[in-house]
Protein backbone atom coordinates (compact mmCIF):
# COMPACT_ATOMS: atom_id res chain seq x y z
CA UNK A 1 0.00 0.00 0.00
CA UNK A 2 1.46 3.34 -1.30
CA UNK A 3 1.70 5.94 1.85
CA UNK A 4 1.40 9.30 1.81
CA UNK A 5 4.41 10.42 3.65
CA UNK A 6 3.84 12.60 6.74
CA UNK A 7 5.37 15.95 6.62
CA UNK A 8 7.92 14.68 9.47
CA UNK A 9 7.37 11.17 9.80
CA UNK A 10 8.00 8.32 7.23
CA UNK A 11 5.06 6.27 7.79
CA UNK A 12 6.34 3.50 5.26
CA UNK A 13 9.82 2.76 7.48
CA UNK A 14 7.09 3.03 10.67
CA UNK A 15 5.35 0.50 9.15
CA UNK A 16 8.21 -1.82 9.02
CA UNK A 17 8.94 -1.90 12.39
CA UNK A 18 6.05 -3.57 12.99
CA UNK A 19 5.51 -6.83 11.96
CA UNK A 20 1.81 -7.89 12.85
CA UNK A 21 1.22 -5.21 10.16
CA UNK A 22 2.54 -7.41 7.30
CA UNK A 23 -0.18 -9.49 6.68
CA UNK A 24 -3.33 -10.66 5.13
CA UNK A 25 -6.58 -11.08 6.72
CA UNK A 26 -9.35 -12.75 4.76
CA UNK A 27 -7.73 -12.68 1.99
CA UNK A 28 -6.76 -8.40 2.29
CA UNK A 29 -4.44 -6.55 3.62
CA UNK A 30 -4.86 -6.08 6.93
CA UNK A 31 -5.83 -2.41 7.99
CA UNK A 32 -5.92 -2.31 12.28
CA UNK A 33 -8.36 0.47 13.47
CA UNK A 34 -8.59 -0.63 16.84
CA UNK A 35 -5.28 0.98 18.23
CA UNK A 36 -7.38 2.31 21.04
CA UNK A 37 -8.26 -0.81 22.86
CA UNK A 38 -4.26 -1.45 22.02
CA UNK A 39 -2.25 -0.60 19.84
CA UNK A 40 0.37 -2.84 18.35
CA UNK A 41 4.56 -3.52 18.84
CA UNK A 42 7.44 -1.88 17.21
CA UNK A 43 9.95 -5.36 16.66
CA UNK A 44 12.16 -3.53 19.40
CA UNK A 45 9.48 -4.27 22.01
CA UNK A 46 9.19 -7.90 20.71
CA UNK A 47 12.74 -8.28 20.46
CA UNK A 48 13.09 -7.01 24.22
CA UNK A 49 11.17 -9.48 25.50
CA UNK A 50 13.12 -12.40 23.62
CA UNK A 51 16.73 -11.44 25.05
CA UNK A 52 15.17 -11.12 28.37
CA UNK A 53 14.17 -14.35 28.41
CA UNK A 54 17.35 -15.63 26.51
CA UNK A 55 19.39 -13.58 27.87
CA UNK A 56 18.75 -13.08 31.62
CA UNK A 57 15.91 -14.23 33.16
CA UNK A 58 15.82 -14.16 36.98
CA UNK A 59 14.09 -13.02 39.83
CA UNK A 60 14.98 -9.25 40.78
CA UNK A 61 15.75 -7.19 43.89
CA UNK A 62 16.19 -10.66 46.15
CA UNK A 63 19.25 -12.00 44.23
CA UNK A 64 23.03 -11.23 44.29
CA UNK A 65 23.86 -13.13 41.22
CA UNK A 66 24.68 -11.12 38.16
CA UNK A 67 21.46 -12.49 36.68
CA UNK A 68 19.68 -11.46 39.20
CA UNK A 69 20.80 -7.74 39.29
CA UNK A 70 20.97 -7.22 35.37
CA UNK A 71 17.40 -8.05 35.46
CA UNK A 72 17.16 -6.02 38.47
CA UNK A 73 18.66 -3.39 36.68
CA UNK A 74 16.98 -3.54 33.77
CA UNK A 75 13.35 -3.85 35.45
CA UNK A 76 14.21 -0.42 37.61
CA UNK A 77 15.58 1.69 34.22
CA UNK A 78 11.94 1.22 32.77
CA UNK A 79 10.80 2.39 36.81
CA UNK A 80 13.41 5.71 36.10
CA UNK A 81 12.04 5.72 31.99
CA UNK A 82 8.49 6.11 33.07
CA UNK A 83 9.31 8.70 35.51
CA UNK A 84 10.75 10.79 33.14
CA UNK A 85 7.59 10.40 30.63
CA UNK A 86 5.33 11.94 33.16
CA UNK A 87 7.98 14.10 34.35
CA UNK A 88 6.64 12.50 38.26
CA UNK A 89 9.81 13.98 41.22
CA UNK A 90 10.81 10.59 41.77
CA UNK A 91 11.37 7.10 40.95
CA UNK A 92 9.36 6.28 44.69
CA UNK A 93 5.81 8.08 42.64
CA UNK A 94 5.97 4.96 40.17
CA UNK A 95 4.52 2.02 40.75
CA UNK A 96 4.15 -0.71 38.29
CA UNK A 97 0.90 -2.43 38.49
CA UNK A 98 -0.91 -4.84 35.73
CA UNK A 99 -1.91 -1.92 33.86
CA UNK A 100 -4.64 1.11 34.65
CA UNK A 101 -7.34 -1.47 35.98
CA UNK A 102 -5.30 -2.32 38.43
CA UNK A 103 -3.72 1.14 39.31
CA UNK A 104 -7.49 2.72 40.12
CA UNK A 105 -8.53 -0.30 41.61
CA UNK A 106 -5.25 0.15 44.27
CA UNK A 107 -6.19 3.73 44.73
CA UNK A 108 -9.72 2.95 45.42
CA UNK A 109 -9.27 0.24 47.72
CA UNK A 110 -5.98 1.61 49.15
CA UNK A 111 -6.59 5.32 49.74
CA UNK A 112 -10.69 5.10 49.36
CA UNK A 113 -11.11 3.10 51.94
CA UNK A 114 -8.83 4.62 54.74
CA UNK A 115 -9.86 8.15 54.21
CA UNK A 116 -13.72 7.91 52.58
CA UNK A 117 -16.17 8.19 55.11
CA UNK A 118 -19.83 8.24 55.05
CA UNK A 119 -21.57 11.01 53.29
CA UNK A 120 -18.47 11.98 51.07
CA UNK A 121 -18.75 12.30 47.48
CA UNK A 122 -16.50 10.75 45.00
CA UNK A 123 -17.16 12.78 41.42
CA UNK A 124 -16.43 10.66 38.04
CA UNK A 125 -17.45 11.58 34.55
CA UNK A 126 -20.20 10.33 32.38
CA UNK A 127 -17.42 9.59 29.62
CA UNK A 128 -15.73 7.08 32.21
CA UNK A 129 -13.86 3.29 31.03
CA UNK A 130 -16.46 0.87 33.67
CA UNK A 131 -12.70 0.23 35.57
CA UNK A 132 -13.05 3.89 36.79
CA UNK A 133 -16.67 3.69 37.72
CA UNK A 134 -16.54 0.17 39.24
CA UNK A 135 -14.13 0.93 41.72
CA UNK A 136 -15.03 3.85 43.00
CA UNK A 137 -18.77 2.23 43.01
CA UNK A 138 -17.42 -0.55 45.17
CA UNK A 139 -15.23 1.64 47.32
CA UNK A 140 -18.52 4.01 47.88
CA UNK A 141 -21.20 1.42 48.47
CA UNK A 142 -18.80 -0.35 51.58
CA UNK A 143 -17.96 3.09 52.80
CA UNK A 144 -21.59 4.65 52.39
CA UNK A 145 -20.00 7.19 50.52
CA UNK A 146 -22.23 8.81 47.69
CA UNK A 147 -20.95 8.65 43.45
CA UNK A 148 -21.79 11.86 41.54
CA UNK A 149 -21.29 11.88 37.57
CA UNK A 150 -20.44 15.10 35.86
CA UNK A 151 -23.21 15.44 33.24
CA UNK A 152 -21.50 15.69 29.31
CA UNK A 153 -22.89 17.45 26.18
CA UNK A 154 -23.98 16.36 23.51
CA UNK A 155 -20.42 16.53 21.29
CA UNK A 156 -19.12 14.30 24.15
CA UNK A 157 -17.43 16.73 26.49
CA UNK A 158 -17.51 17.58 30.17
CA UNK A 159 -20.00 19.78 31.24
CA UNK A 160 -17.19 22.33 32.66
CA UNK A 161 -20.05 24.29 34.88
CA UNK A 162 -21.91 21.20 35.90
CA UNK A 163 -18.85 20.06 37.39
CA UNK A 164 -18.14 23.51 39.38
CA UNK A 165 -21.80 22.48 40.64
CA UNK A 166 -21.23 19.22 41.94
CA UNK A 167 -17.71 20.12 44.07
CA UNK A 168 -18.20 20.71 47.56
CA UNK A 169 -16.48 20.32 51.32
CA UNK A 170 -17.45 16.69 50.71
CA UNK A 171 -15.77 15.69 47.62
CA UNK A 172 -12.96 13.87 48.67
CA UNK A 173 -11.93 12.27 45.25
CA UNK A 174 -12.54 13.44 41.41
CA UNK A 175 -11.20 10.61 39.23
CA UNK A 176 -11.72 11.28 35.70
CA UNK A 177 -10.24 10.41 32.20
CA UNK A 178 -7.22 12.56 29.97
CA UNK A 179 -8.94 11.48 26.82
CA UNK A 180 -12.31 9.34 25.85
CA UNK A 181 -11.72 6.21 24.35
CA UNK A 182 -15.08 5.38 23.39
CA UNK A 183 -15.47 9.23 21.87
CA UNK A 184 -11.78 10.50 21.87
CA UNK A 185 -12.40 13.45 23.49
CA UNK A 186 -9.79 15.33 25.76
CA UNK A 187 -10.86 16.23 28.66
CA UNK A 188 -9.63 20.05 30.10
CA UNK A 189 -7.70 18.23 32.75
CA UNK A 190 -5.42 20.90 34.03
CA UNK A 191 -8.79 22.69 34.79
CA UNK A 192 -10.58 19.94 36.26
CA UNK A 193 -7.49 19.22 38.55
CA UNK A 194 -7.13 22.66 40.04
CA UNK A 195 -11.20 22.97 40.61
CA UNK A 196 -10.99 20.12 42.46
CA UNK A 197 -8.16 21.09 44.74
CA UNK A 198 -9.79 24.22 45.55
CA UNK A 199 -12.35 21.77 47.60
CA UNK A 200 -9.27 20.15 48.87
CA UNK A 201 -10.51 16.78 47.25
CA UNK A 202 -7.69 14.48 45.48
CA UNK A 203 -7.66 13.59 41.52
CA UNK A 204 -7.34 10.86 39.81
CA UNK A 205 -6.53 10.94 36.00
CA UNK A 206 -7.08 7.88 34.12
CA UNK A 207 -4.43 8.06 31.17
CA UNK A 208 -5.29 5.05 29.29
CA UNK A 209 -5.74 6.98 26.20
CA UNK A 210 -3.48 9.74 26.33
CA UNK A 211 -0.05 7.91 27.02
CA UNK A 212 0.62 7.55 23.04
CA UNK A 213 -0.44 10.53 22.13
CA UNK A 214 -0.49 13.23 24.71
CA UNK A 215 2.44 15.33 26.71
CA UNK A 216 1.75 14.13 29.96
CA UNK A 217 3.78 15.77 33.14
CA UNK A 218 2.12 15.56 36.38
CA UNK A 219 4.06 18.16 38.09
CA UNK A 220 2.52 20.61 35.67
CA UNK A 221 -0.56 18.95 35.76
CA UNK A 222 -0.72 18.72 40.01
CA UNK A 223 -2.22 15.97 39.43
CA UNK A 224 -2.37 13.21 42.38
CA UNK A 225 -2.47 9.67 40.76
CA UNK A 226 -2.07 9.22 37.31
CA UNK A 227 -2.44 5.49 35.61
CA UNK A 228 -1.20 4.24 32.30
CA UNK A 229 -1.15 0.50 30.64
CA UNK A 230 1.52 -0.32 28.97
CA UNK A 231 -0.03 -2.20 25.71
CA UNK A 232 -1.86 1.36 24.64
CA UNK A 233 1.62 2.81 24.32
CA UNK A 234 3.69 -0.02 22.08
CA UNK A 235 4.18 -1.62 24.68
CA UNK A 236 3.33 -5.40 26.09
CA UNK A 237 0.23 -6.63 27.70
CA UNK A 238 0.16 -6.95 31.78
CA UNK A 239 2.05 -4.19 33.01
CA UNK A 240 1.57 -0.27 33.73
CA UNK A 241 2.12 2.54 36.24
CA UNK A 242 0.30 4.10 39.10
CA UNK A 243 1.89 7.45 39.68
CA UNK A 244 1.01 8.69 42.95
CA UNK A 245 2.26 11.64 45.03
CA UNK A 246 4.84 10.60 47.48
CA UNK A 247 3.11 12.42 50.19
CA UNK A 248 0.03 10.28 49.48
CA UNK A 249 1.60 6.76 48.77
CA UNK A 250 2.98 7.40 52.08
CA UNK A 251 0.08 7.54 54.05
CA UNK A 252 -1.95 5.00 52.21
CA UNK A 253 -1.50 1.36 53.30
CA UNK A 254 -0.46 -1.76 51.22
CA UNK A 255 -3.10 -3.19 48.55
CA UNK A 256 -1.26 -6.49 48.55
CA UNK A 257 0.49 -8.37 50.82
CA UNK A 258 3.20 -10.70 50.13
CA UNK A 259 6.64 -10.98 49.13
CA UNK A 260 8.60 -8.04 48.14
CA UNK A 261 6.29 -5.50 49.69
CA UNK A 262 8.05 -5.58 53.21
CA UNK A 263 10.70 -4.79 55.71
CA UNK A 264 10.52 -7.34 58.28
CA UNK A 265 7.72 -10.23 59.37
CA UNK A 266 7.16 -11.49 62.37
CA UNK A 267 4.33 -13.58 63.34
CA UNK A 268 3.59 -10.34 65.64
CA UNK A 269 3.79 -7.73 63.58
CA UNK A 270 5.04 -7.02 59.95
CA UNK A 271 6.37 -3.39 58.43
CA UNK A 272 6.23 -2.33 54.95
CA UNK A 273 8.80 -1.76 52.40
CA UNK A 274 9.73 1.69 51.49
CA UNK A 275 7.98 2.94 48.65
CA UNK A 276 7.19 2.23 45.44
CA UNK A 277 7.94 -1.24 47.11
CA UNK A 278 5.48 -0.97 49.36
CA UNK A 279 2.78 -1.62 46.48
CA UNK A 280 4.78 -4.11 44.63
CA UNK A 281 3.73 -7.54 46.08
CA UNK A 282 5.29 -11.12 44.39
CA UNK A 283 7.04 -11.06 41.39
CA UNK A 284 6.05 -8.92 38.81
CA UNK A 285 5.57 -8.68 35.41
CA UNK A 286 9.37 -8.24 34.66
CA UNK A 287 9.65 -9.16 31.34
CA UNK A 288 6.99 -6.97 30.00
CA UNK A 289 8.64 -4.47 32.37
CA UNK A 290 11.92 -4.71 30.63
CA UNK A 291 10.36 -4.27 27.04
CA UNK A 292 8.39 -1.28 28.28
CA UNK A 293 11.11 0.63 28.36
CA UNK A 294 11.77 0.22 24.33
CA UNK A 295 8.13 1.41 24.04
CA UNK A 296 9.35 4.41 25.83
CA UNK A 297 11.94 5.08 23.47
CA UNK A 298 10.20 4.34 20.65
CA UNK A 299 8.09 7.09 21.10
CA UNK A 300 10.91 9.47 22.32
CA UNK A 301 12.42 9.11 19.55
CA UNK A 302 9.37 9.89 17.23
CA UNK A 303 8.43 12.85 18.89
CA UNK A 304 5.17 12.77 20.14
CA UNK A 305 4.34 16.12 18.70
CA UNK A 306 4.93 14.72 15.45
CA UNK A 307 2.78 11.15 16.49
CA UNK A 308 -0.03 13.91 16.95
CA UNK A 309 0.40 15.81 13.87
CA UNK A 310 -0.17 12.86 11.88
CA UNK A 311 -2.60 11.46 13.96
CA UNK A 312 -4.61 14.47 13.83
CA UNK A 313 -4.45 14.22 10.03
CA UNK A 314 -5.88 10.34 10.18
CA UNK A 315 -8.88 11.92 12.25
CA UNK A 316 -9.44 14.80 9.96
CA UNK A 317 -9.59 12.54 6.99
CA UNK A 318 -11.97 9.69 8.36
CA UNK A 319 -14.11 12.53 9.53
CA UNK A 320 -14.57 13.95 6.12
CA UNK A 321 -14.96 10.83 4.74
CA UNK A 322 -17.18 9.06 7.11
CA UNK A 323 -19.67 12.37 7.31
CA UNK A 324 -19.60 12.82 3.86
CA UNK A 325 -21.48 9.13 3.73
CA UNK A 326 -25.77 10.11 4.14
CA UNK A 327 -26.64 7.68 6.96
CA UNK A 328 -23.50 8.15 8.58
CA UNK A 329 -23.46 10.03 12.02
CA UNK A 330 -20.39 10.68 13.82
CA UNK A 331 -20.65 10.04 17.68
CA UNK A 332 -18.14 12.45 19.67
CA UNK A 333 -17.39 15.55 17.75
CA UNK A 334 -15.28 17.41 20.18
CA UNK A 335 -12.88 20.13 19.07
CA UNK A 336 -10.11 18.75 20.85
CA UNK A 337 -10.08 14.56 20.53
CA UNK A 338 -7.29 12.00 20.39
CA UNK A 339 -7.75 9.74 16.95
CA UNK A 340 -10.80 7.85 17.84
CA UNK A 341 -13.56 7.95 15.93
CA UNK A 342 -17.11 6.86 17.00
CA UNK A 343 -20.03 6.55 14.54
CA UNK A 344 -23.29 4.83 13.72
CA UNK A 345 -25.06 3.77 10.63
CA UNK A 346 -28.58 4.53 10.09
CA UNK A 347 -30.15 1.25 9.72
CA UNK A 348 -27.74 -1.27 10.30
CA UNK A 349 -26.25 -2.70 13.64
CA UNK A 350 -22.98 -1.82 14.88
CA UNK A 351 -21.76 -5.26 14.83
CA UNK A 352 -22.96 -6.31 11.23
CA UNK A 353 -20.79 -3.14 10.10
CA UNK A 354 -17.73 -4.49 12.48
CA UNK A 355 -18.10 -8.11 10.70
CA UNK A 356 -18.13 -6.75 7.06
CA UNK A 357 -15.37 -4.33 7.60
CA UNK A 358 -13.63 -7.64 9.18
CA UNK A 359 -14.38 -9.56 5.95
CA UNK A 360 -12.29 -7.07 4.14
CA UNK A 361 -9.51 -7.12 6.24
CA UNK A 362 -10.23 -4.03 8.55
CA UNK A 363 -10.31 -4.63 12.10
CA UNK A 364 -12.64 -1.64 14.34
CA UNK A 365 -14.38 -2.11 17.53
CA UNK A 366 -18.00 -2.32 17.59
CA UNK A 367 -20.46 -2.36 20.99
CA UNK A 368 -20.24 -0.19 23.90
CA UNK A 369 -16.54 -0.07 24.38
CA UNK A 370 -16.92 -0.55 27.94
CA UNK A 371 -18.63 2.36 28.60
CA UNK A 372 -22.05 1.43 28.54
CA UNK A 373 -23.49 4.50 30.88
CA UNK A 374 -21.98 7.07 28.17
CA UNK A 375 -23.71 4.90 25.27
CA UNK A 376 -26.98 5.41 27.17
CA UNK A 377 -26.46 8.91 27.52
CA UNK A 378 -26.51 8.62 23.58
CA UNK A 379 -29.33 6.68 23.35
CA UNK A 380 -26.81 3.94 21.65
CA UNK A 381 -26.23 0.62 22.69
CA UNK A 382 -23.15 0.73 20.56
CA UNK A 383 -21.26 2.30 18.18
CA UNK A 384 -18.59 1.59 15.46
CA UNK A 385 -14.78 2.76 16.55
CA UNK A 386 -12.18 3.26 14.26
CA UNK A 387 -8.93 4.29 15.96
CA UNK A 388 -6.03 5.68 14.78
CA UNK A 389 -2.07 4.83 15.08
CA UNK A 390 0.65 6.80 13.56
CA UNK A 391 1.82 4.05 11.39
CA UNK A 392 -1.87 4.01 9.86
CA UNK A 393 -2.41 5.73 6.74
CA UNK A 394 -4.54 8.16 4.64
CA UNK A 395 -5.14 5.18 2.22
CA UNK A 396 -5.89 2.93 4.56
CA UNK A 397 -9.00 5.77 6.12
CA UNK A 398 -10.09 5.82 2.08
CA UNK A 399 -10.31 1.51 2.02
CA UNK A 400 -12.69 1.56 4.96
CA UNK A 401 -14.53 4.76 4.07
CA UNK A 402 -14.98 2.91 0.66
CA UNK A 403 -16.51 -0.04 3.14
CA UNK A 404 -18.50 1.49 4.59
CA UNK A 405 -20.05 3.18 1.65
CA UNK A 406 -20.49 -0.84 0.29
CA UNK A 407 -21.80 -2.12 2.97
CA UNK A 408 -24.99 0.26 3.46
CA UNK A 409 -25.25 -0.10 -0.43
CA UNK A 410 -25.50 -3.48 -0.08
CA UNK A 411 -27.39 -4.21 3.30
CA UNK A 412 -29.21 -0.44 3.56
CA UNK A 413 -31.14 -0.18 0.37
N1 LIG B 1 -9.54 3.51 30.89
C1 LIG B 1 -9.66 3.78 29.59
C2 LIG B 1 -9.97 5.19 29.16
C3 LIG B 1 -9.49 2.75 28.66
O1 LIG B 1 -9.58 3.04 27.36
C4 LIG B 1 -9.21 1.44 29.10
C5 LIG B 1 -9.12 0.29 28.14
C6 LIG B 1 -9.06 1.23 30.47
C7 LIG B 1 -9.24 2.28 31.34
C8 LIG B 1 -8.65 -0.09 31.02
O2 LIG B 1 -7.33 -0.32 30.70
P1 LIG B 1 -6.65 -1.75 30.93
O3 LIG B 1 -5.36 -1.64 30.21
O4 LIG B 1 -6.51 -1.93 32.38
O5 LIG B 1 -7.59 -2.75 30.30
N2 LIG B 1 -9.87 0.48 26.97
C9 LIG B 1 -10.22 -0.47 26.06
C10 LIG B 1 -10.97 -0.18 24.93
O6 LIG B 1 -11.37 0.94 24.61
N3 LIG B 1 -11.21 -1.32 24.24
O7 LIG B 1 -10.59 -2.33 24.89
C11 LIG B 1 -9.98 -1.81 26.03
Amino acid sequence: MVSVVSPVLDIEEIRSQFPVLHQKVNGQPLIYFDNAATNQKPKRVIDALTSYYSGYNANIHRGIHTLAEKATRAYEDTREAMRSFINARSVEEIIFTRGVTESINLVAASYGRTFLKAGDEVIISGLEHHSNIVPWQMVCEEKQANLKVIPITESGEIDIEAFQKLLSGNTKIVAVNHASNSLGTINPIASIISMAHQVGAVVLVDGAQAAAHLEIDVQALDADFYCISSHKMFGPTGTGILFGKKELLEQMPPYMGGGEMIKDVTFAKTTYNNLPYKFEAGTPNIADVVALREAVNFIKELGKENIATHEDGLLKHAQDGLSSLAKVKLIGTSEQKVSVQSFVVDGIHHFDIGQMLDARGIAVRTGHHCTQPLMESFGLEGTVRASFSVYNTREEIEVMVEGISKIIWKLGR
